[in-house]
């Protein structure tokens, strides 16, 4: 990694921030440059076209998009570029993510966006999977992943339980 920004970490609002904010500390943890950006699809919908146009020529690898409620924000990206768009459905209010979560994972055929699952958890998995991604081009990435699954490993590993009757 050169510094170069190569993952764009975007979302509809400075709300979701709490939840993306998993996906930026995983990139931020295996030293991958990325960007962190307020793009509304609703709100700001130029701003979204010229982000999506700008993106292959800017160099993104990916771009994780994070959304909430009716969450156009990953599937109008991933209409307007050609960079893989990782679509993460932040929790709202009152249908607790469900919609956010339908509103990206069931795109028509013919523009996917790559989505995960709801809140936390989703975010920093969508984190791990650019990581994966971007490991395949760069060993010492891929090394990093590799050690950062033998840790997980070792720590389920050395679990315990209360004693048992
Ligand atoms: C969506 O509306 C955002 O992605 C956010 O999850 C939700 C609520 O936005 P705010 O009202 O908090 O700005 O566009």
């Amino acid at each position: 990694m050169d510094g170069k920004i190569v993952v764009g970490v975007v979302m509809g609002s400075n709300s979701d921030w709490e939840v993306m904010q998993h996906a930026a500390r995983q990139l931020e943890d295996f030293g991958v440059p990325y960007e962190a950006r307020v793009v509304s699809a609703h709100r700001t919908p130029d701003l979204l076209f010229e982000y999506a146009e700008q993106a292959e020529a800017r160099g993104l690898a990916c771009i994780i998009a994070g959304a909430g409620g009716a969450a156009h924000l990953p599937g109008m990206l991933a209409a307007k570029t050609g960079v893989p768009v990782l679509g993460v459905p932040v929790p709202s209010k009152y249908l607790k993510g469900m919609d956010s979560l339908l509103s990206i994972v069931q795109m028509p055929k013919g523009i996917p966006v790559a989505t995960f699952a709801i809140g936390e958890a989703g975010a920093a998995n969508a984190g791990l999977f650019a990581v994966a991604m971007l490991a395949r081009q760069d060993g010492q990435l891929a090394e990093r992943l590799r050690r950062f699954r033998a840790r997980q490993e070792a720590a389920v590993k050395s679990m315990t339980l209360p004693e048992q009757p």
